[in-house]
């Protein structure tokens, strides 16, 4: 694959590389709190952040313009604007105390691709639109729902969720009004997009994980994403007087939690002991898919939380992921029935809410490969070479490629990070692995929209 990179390799170093890590650094100080980087849903530090990478996007060339959901697109339309359009995104939120990369590369890599294809003159003759796309929402930090802004746009976005509401009480559709959007049912029917005028959908995002760095390798490319279910359990019992209550009277949330929370543990390390065997899953139960099952209680609060006061209430998160929605679902149904079980042995009461689910998506074959192809060619021109295949990858992290594969083929190319931490300040790419990115998408642009 010819690419950009042999001519003037200096010039488009700098744009591939050395201006997409500054942008990295710069978008990484946009943040709503001091001390560490987060940026939630249409919160100010999104909207700044919004701004600053429209005026990429326009430095590429691109036509700008903000949905009612507040995702932000650029576009590079073409001589005959028939030809469904390459959607390439990312999402320009994050979680609490998140890194500089979770998004922000998927977004910066395509706008320096595309710079480069600017100067180069190639913006000019391209074959089909690009599309770049920054998604408003994708950790569901604030709202507790994933994809508001990917799911919006591939169609799939329900009108109920303008109504869910924050801690605070604050829906959705207000915060989209204090953002001068007026976005209601039918602004997501006239803003979803039509399945015959988009061609696919590509990402690049950080892997989130140890097998790049593992291989020692820069790129790979996605096969599938794990599907999720996020659920919110609530425990209630006797709020009482930590000095008086003998511990026999105790009907104590915060303990009921406890043993929930190692029980939830022990049953995403051994889902065998735990499934019936009647349960329809038996039969899926291979390493590799029971290894995918993984489960975390990220959010715990109790009320009123007083060191000397028996809690009246608990309530905890559950993020459940699994490559097979089977499985996923034989333990999501699994668990409730534990967690009821306990919750009366210990005669306290429980509500379990779904709050999300997303199906595992698989990857498209031919956009795959055209991506390993891309990234292999991108893997030669870096310093030090590369010979050999570019490895395929599960990720059991979400994407926003999950809600556009509802509405067009989708691929992922996913870049090593050191460790393989991410949703930590310790998030890192090496400059190197940045530049690869780019030099990937602006192979796979060249072959495949000029
Ligand atoms: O939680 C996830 O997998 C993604 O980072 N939103
Ligand atoms: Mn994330
Ligand atoms: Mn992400
Ligand atoms: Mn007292």
């Amino acid at each position: 694959i010819a690419s950009a990179g042999d001519e003037g390799s200096g010039l488009f170093r700098e744009v591939l590389r050395d201006e997409a890590v500054a942008r990295l650094s710069e978008l990484g100080k946009i943040s709503d709190v001091d001390g560490y980087l987060e940026r939630t849903f249409l919160s100010s530090a999104s909207v700044k952040a919004s701004n600053l990478i429209q005026s990429w996007m326009q430095d590429a060339g691109l036509r700008t313009w903000v949905d009612p959901m507040g995702n932000l697109h650029g576009r590079a339309e073409t001589v005959n604007a028939s030809v469904p359009a390459l959607l390439i995104g990312s999402h320009l939120d994050t979680v609490i105390d998140a890194g500089n990369y979770d998004g922000s590369l998927g977004i910066i890599s395509a706008l320096s691709a595309l710079k480069v294809m600017r100067i180069n003159g190639k913006l000019g003759k391209l074959q089909r639109p690009v599309e770049v796309i920054a998604f408003s929402d994708e950790e569901g930090v604030r709202f507790q729902s994933t994809f508001l802004g990917s799911a919006a746009v591939a169609g799939v976005l329900p009108a109920s969720s303008l109504q869910i509401s924050d801690k605070s009480g604050v829906t959705v559709q207000d915060v989209l009004r204090e953002n001068y959007f007026e976005t209601t049912g039918d602004s997501l029917l006239q803003m979803k997009y039509d399945p015959r005028s988009v061609w696919g959908y590509i990402e690049v995002h950080i892997e989130q994980g140890p097998v790049l760095e593992s291989l020692g390798l820069p790129l790979g490319v996605v096969k599938g994403i794990a599907g999720q279910t996020r659920l919110k359990v609530t425990v209630r019992g006797s709020q009482g007087h930590a000095g008086t209550v003998p511990m026999y009277m105790r009907r104590d949330p915060m303990a009921a939690a406890a043993e929930l929370i190692v029980l939830l543990e022990n049953l995403c390390k051994q889902p065998e002991g735990f499934l019936s065997y009647d349960s329809e899953c038996k039969g899926f139960m291979d390493e590799s898919i029971l290894r995918s099952l993984v489960c975390t209680v990220g959010e715990i609060s109790c009320w009123p939380s007083a060191s000397n006061v028996i809690p009246g209430q608990v309530t905890f998160t559950v993020d459940l992921r699994a490559m097979d929605n089977t499985i996923r679902e034989a333990v999501i149904l699994e668990l409730s029935s534990r967690i009821h079980q306990v919750c009366d042995r210990r005669s306290v009461s429980c509500m379990v809410e779904k709050k999300h689910a997303a199906e595992a998506v698989q990857c498209d074959s031919e956009l795959s490969s055209h991506l390993k192809l891309a990234a292999a060619s991108a893997l030669e021109r870096m310093p030090g070479g590369f010979q050999g295949d570019v490895p395929v990858l599960m990720s059991g992290a979400g994407h926003d490629a999950m809600a556009m594969s509802h509405l067009t083929k989708v691929g992922m190319l996913f870049v090593r990070c050191r460790g393989g931490v991410s949703h930590s300040p310790e998030e890192y790419v090496l400059d190197d692995d940045v530049w690869a990115a780019g030099q990937a998408l602006l192979a796979f642009l060249e072959k495949h929209v000029i």
